[in-house]
């Protein structure tokens, strides 16, 4: 367009009209903008590109449309993980609200968190017990730092590290997994190196094919623990930047997360095909209600809560929810229903979705109480001998199989006994204590005392595997947290002696010299050990242990609950939050 002066009209100093001036700036902002846009489809080496959209642009994160949240996703995760060695030094994390009040969140706890002096029992047995348990974390440990430092677990005969393929390149497994159980445990020094090696060396820039569910429950999870039992501010920058990572994960066609997530790649959240599964989308909700928390963004819970919506909205098979659910349609893939492997933390996350909500998530609580009517009425099952048993359910067919991930069950219905209907309450004490004596009687029935993988009830077996390929034990925690759930809640001694039985038998069969080891065979005088101390023995079979052998007063079921790998993550008491009062009870000291 050429402009110029035209005779008898009006003009500015430029010698254009108003109207002229108007559609000049019309299409200046028009190019301009058609040029910023252009720059996204860039590839990311251009320089230009790296100068306009700068690390430090902090845009809202808003829920929108599929397409929406990809773009959002897009930039915010770039940022985060080109910030992010950055940001650990410079206290500002990407997605991080600062204004987050560490000592208000404190001061909104009944009790200290460890306690009047971190738990110590007074009598000396138990005490003695604790010890030998803390012992046995120093040990394991110390085995990790000599000989599989920054891998993700000890393969502790061949003394190598172990990585593995489930968490995307993220290093150092056993590191995030311990640091909760090594400050609880007083294992200062062992902690603080913990602590060092994920403000220096934690690389969240990897880039690899991880699972969503193991990344959540053991990193997120883990992180966050530190930071709300330490408030060390690196704890919370770290878990923003990786929370972030995991949102790409949802975008799907029903919001339904993909199991695996590629943390390197913010242009396809997800990397495989295939239905997800109940007890990996399921068991998201504790994790991102507190990264929303965290960030005052409340992107965390509403990818949540529309897990939820559609789990709330879709028909169940007599009140059950299969194991897989296709993240496309939103159907159920096939009818397998199982509180083992693939079901299990699903139903833990209901119920304990309704406890750290400080009782108010109403919706968690009826999902869990009708779910557990449904298991009842569909699953669990007497044997010939007289022991309750979970079984499994394919189409309307029993397996009369129990795995030995079902044993997390017994702590489950004991945590929620209390806020079931009034007429229930004896009775899920009792369903929970039947459920954790079967699962004893799995480790009693066996030479080392250790619980194979599955039990069956066919056959003539009451508790015992029968199929050789069930037989080993990889140092799981499910039956010992039963065991402590059922102590804090009943203080029967006999849980307290279970979980002896099992420190001495794990003493004796998976000690090896350079760590602790699962094993082949259960059923074995002899044992075969795998090579392998899982990163949850560190994060759970120990801790659990620990708080079994510890005053109620260790981080107390008032204030805290665990996620699936133990770590502790605190009741969001909102009205205390977000107004000026505390709760803590002054009578006790830290
Ligand atoms: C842990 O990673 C978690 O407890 C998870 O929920 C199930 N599997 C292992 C321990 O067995």
């Amino acid at each position: 367009m050429v402009f110029r002066k035209l005779p008898g009209v009006s003009a500015s100093g430029m010698g254009l009209r108003l109207s002229q001036k108007f559609v000049f700036l019309l299409f200046l902002s028009g190019l301009v903008t058609l040029c910023f846009g252009a720059l996204f489809f860039l590839p990311d080496s251009v320089r230009l590109k790296r100068i306009f959209l700068s690390k430090t642009e902090s845009q809202p994160v808003t829920v929108g449309s599929e397409n929406d949240d990809m773009m959002l996703s897009r930039s915010k995760t770039e940022s985060a993980s080109k910030d992010e060695k950055v940001t650990s030094s410079s206290n500002q994390g990407a997605n991080t609200d600062t204004s987050f009040d560490y000592n208000k969140f404190k001061k909104c706890l009944l009790k200290p968190p460890l306690g009047i002096e971190h738990g110590k029992p007074s009598d000396p047995q138990t005490l003695q017990r604790r010890e030998k348990v803390k012992e046995m974390m120093k040990f394991a440990w110390d085995n990790y730092k000599s000989f599989a430092w920054g891998k993700n677990e000890l393969r502790p005969l061949t003394r190598n590290g172990h990585i593995g393929n489930m968490f995307g390149g993220l290093r150092g497994a056993s590191i995030v997994d311990s640091l909760d159980t090594l400050y609880i445990m007083g294992l200062m020094d062992e902690y603080n190196d913990a602590k060092e090696w994920v403000e220096t060396s934690l690389d969240l820039n990897s880039n690899g094919e991880a699972s969503l569910f193991e990344v959540n429950i053991r990193y997120v999870g883990g992180l966050l623990s530190a930071y709300y039992l330490t408030g060390e501010e690196m704890f919370k920058r770290k878990v923003m930047v990786l929370g972030e990572k995991l949102l790409p994960a949802f975008n799907t066609p029903t919001g339904i997360p993909r199991g695996v997530i590629n943390l390197g790649s913010w242009s396809w959240g997800w990397a495989s095909a295939g239905s997800s599964i109940l007890a990996e989308f399921g068991t998201l909700h504790l994790e991102f209600v507190h990264l929303s928390e965290l960030s005052n963004n409340g992107i965390y819970t509403e990818k949540v809560m529309n897990i939820r919506k559609l789990l709330n909205k879709i028909e169940k098979p007599h009140g059950l929810y299969p194991n897989f659910l296709s993240p496309v349609s939103g159907n159920w893939v096939q009818h397998h229903v199982s509180i083992g492997g693939l079901g299990d933390s699903f139903y833990e996350y209901l119920i304990k979705s309704y406890l750290m909500s400080d009782k108010t998530d109403e919706e968690a609580k009826k999902m869990y109480y009708s779910a557990l009517e449904a298991i009842e009425a569909n699953l669990v099952q007497k044997s010939p001998g007289g022991l309750t048993y979970m079984a499994e359910w394919r189409g309307g067919i029993l397996d009369h199989k129990m795995g030995h991930l079902a044993c997390f069950s017994g702590g489950m219905v004991v945590i929620g006994a209390d806020d079931g209907a009034p007429e229930k309450r004896q009775h899920y004490l009792d369903l929970a204590a039947e459920i954790t004596h079967t699962c004893h009687e799995s480790y009693s029935r066996s030479a080392t005392k250790l619980g194979p993988e599955a039990f069956r009830f066919d056959g003539g077996a009451e508790a015992t595997a029968t199929r050789l390929s069930d037989r080993y034990y990889i140092l799981r925690p499910e039956v010992i947290e039963s065991y402590m759930y059922m102590w804090r809640l009943t203080h029967d001694p006999k849980y307290r002696e279970w979980g002896w039985e099992a420190v001495e038998a794990l003493e004796k069969h998976c000690r090896v010299e350079a760590g602790f080891s699962g094993i082949r065979d259960v059923y074995a005088q002899t044992v075969s050990h795998d090579n392998m101390q899982q990163s949850f023995f560190l994060s759970e079979t120990l801790k659990y242990l620990y708080l079994l052998f510890s005053d109620d007063d260790l981080l107390p079921l008032e204030d805290w609950v665990f996620n699936t790998e133990a770590h502790p993550l605190p009741v969001v008491r909102k009205s205390c939050l977000q107004g000026e009062g505390g709760t803590h009870d002054k009578t006790t000291s830290e």
